[in-house]
């Protein structure tokens, strides 16, 4: 790099720097909301600095904000944080091309900002907390390379002529760069976010009905009260979230229609306000995805509300071969399961709440199927918008022709939760705690052995249903020392789960879940 002789700064460099430290900025907070658009809305930094915004200014100036600018208040909101912070960054590059680091603290702020702002969020979560940081990692490692570019130019244009136009069109390509990506990207992630936004402001109208049959209750037995446990009903924001959609889906409830098609008598449309019309029932039911490994955490446990898929089913009247259900998200896509399965008289549900509230964006809003007992990639579509009735030998799902099994039953499997793997306990009777599930069959029992010792009966909690996972506990005399502990359920019909270690692919993983246990004296 050509050295810089000292002397002022020449004036014409502070438009250049100010450009610099505002594309630098603009290209990396971009980049955060792009990345909150394909992970999830609620990660936003744009949104999460805004709400505290929204917080922190009295109520009055609030009014005053409504009354000048309606529903688009939000909007002003945006583009005035826009207009500081690209203010703020253009201050950034002129500082930091007359002081190295200079500008980058004072990105290195908007960073703690984006940071305290997530912190005052309800929803703060690890991964919220990493986009501002990753934001103001990127924004300052960019105003640090166009201001290098910047200074070779400038630099340059005073020690030589032949680098100089060569170094001042390095420095514009990458500035037009940045500025191109600031633009395109800004107007994507503003598509995404607005549609995202028109779905939580759609999904915040929808008054879920009262249930034509409730949910059984919660047996009083079905929680062993052991600290370290998971909730034996998962909460929404802890909820597994497995798909493949790039950006979440945004739907309309008012214009979302599922269609009945296939090899049925008479084809047919419902939409959102037929379903919610219709005697819905409330489950709770545990699913799980067939790529948990054992003792893996990509299962949980919810309490459903929808109507049976048989009785739609029931409705359009499937024909004599058929043999399965191709049901299709919005987003193309798709997942196989037997019709016999969703005519049977498991509670296979078109859900539309999820533990009480409209299903979460995530989560398939406004309809999605949850069916008791099958892998969700054979079973649980998010976002449908269609049930094609058809046969295995013409159609497949999704996940089928990239190497899993064209059918996935949920296979039997327990997990210990406490203690945590590796974890030290003292010596005496040490209390061990976890979960067993066998969708539909059901649990019978629950056993654990001690470094392939025999095997010893746990405690089993009274089960919510055959649907969902069961808790379990035990307590075991432990001297000092280090142990292996293995944990087997049992169904219901007395099939005991499969010895045999198995990857996730092609139907599922098999094997027991073994934790190494620290005992001290
Ligand atoms: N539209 C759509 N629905 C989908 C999927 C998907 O990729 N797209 N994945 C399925 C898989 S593999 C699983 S395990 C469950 C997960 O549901 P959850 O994200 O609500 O936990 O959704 C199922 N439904
Ligand atoms: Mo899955």
């Amino acid at each position: 790099m050509p050295s810089v002789p000292p002397g002022p700064v020449p004036r014409h460099r502070v438009w250049p720097a100010a450009a610099a430290g505002a594309v630098a900025v603009g290209s990396a907070v971009v980049l955060g909301e792009l990345l909150a658009g394909i992970f999830s809305p609620a990660l936003s930094p744009m949104t999460a600095v805004g709400g505290a915004v929204i917080d922190a200014v009295p109520p009055g100036m609030k009014d005053w904000a409504v009354a000048l600018f309606g529903t688009a208040d939000k909007l002003a909101l945006l583009a005035g944080m826009a207009l500081v912070i690209a203010a703020l960054a253009a201050m950034a590059g002129i500082v930091e091309d007359r002081r190295r680091f200079a500008g980058i603290a004072i990105v290195g702020l908007f960073g703690l900002v984006g940071l305290a702002a997530v912190l005052t969020r309800a929803q703060a979560s690890f991964n919220a907390m990493a986009l501002p940081v990753i934001t103001a990692v990127i924004a300052g490692a960019l105003l640090r390379f166009l201001i290098r570019r910047l200074q070779e130019w400038t630099g340059s244009e005073r020690t030589s002529d032949t680098e100089a136009v060569p170094a001042r069109r390095r420095f514009l390509q990458a500035l037009a760069g940045g500025a191109a990506f600031t633009v395109i990207g800004g107007a994507l992630a503003s598509l995404w976010r607005g549609a995202a936004a028109a779905a939580s402001e759609a999904r915040s109208r929808v008054a879920l009905p009262v249930p034509a049959s409730a949910a059984p209750p919660i047996p009083s037995g079905a929680e062993t009260g052991l600290d370290g446990m998971q909730p034996l009903v998962t909460p929404n924001p802890d909820f597994y979230r497995i798909d493949t959609a790039l950006t979440v889906p945004a739907l309309d409830p008012d214009t979302w229609v599922l269609k009945v098609t296939g090899m049925v008598d008479r084809e047919v449309e419902l939409s959102f306000a037929d379903l919610v019309a219709k005697p819905l029932i409330e489950r709770h039911v545990t699913i799980a995805c067939v790529s948990n490994e054992v003792g893996g955490d990509l299962i949980g446990n919810a309490r459903w509300l929808g109507w049976p898929v048989r009785e739609l089913l029931a409705l359009a009247g499937p024909q004599p071969g058929a043999d399965m259900v191709l049901s299709r998200s919005t987003d193309g896509w798709t997942a196989g399961t037997p019709l016999e399965v969703l005519t049977d008289n498991r509670d296979a549900l078109l859900a539309v709440g999820m533990n009480g509230e409209p299903l979460p964006l995530e989560h398939g809003f406004p309809v999605r199927l949850v069916v008791p007992g099958l892998y969700g990639y054979v079973s649980a579509t998010k976002w449908v918008t269609e049930l094609k009735v058809t046969r295995f030998a013409d159609d497949a799902g999704y996940w089928t022709p990239r190497g899993w099994s064209e059918r996935g039953p949920i296979k039997t499997s327990s997990r210990i939760d406490v203690p945590r793997d590796g974890r030290g306990v003292k010596a005496g009777t040490v209390m061990f705690g976890g979960v067993a599930w066998a969708q539909h069959s059901g649990i019978g029992k629950v056993e654990l052995r001690v470094n392939r010792g025999a095997w010893q009966q746990a405690e089993l909690g009274e089960g919510i249903s055959v649907d969902t996972w069961y808790q379990w506990k035990v307590g075991l005399e432990l001297a000092a020392g280090q142990y292996e502990v293995q944990v087997r359920a049992t169904d219901l019909t007395g099939r005991a789960q499969d010895e045999q270690r198995r990857p996730p692919a092609p139907d599922g993983a098999t094997g027991f879940h073994t934790i190494r246990v620290d005992v001290q004296p």
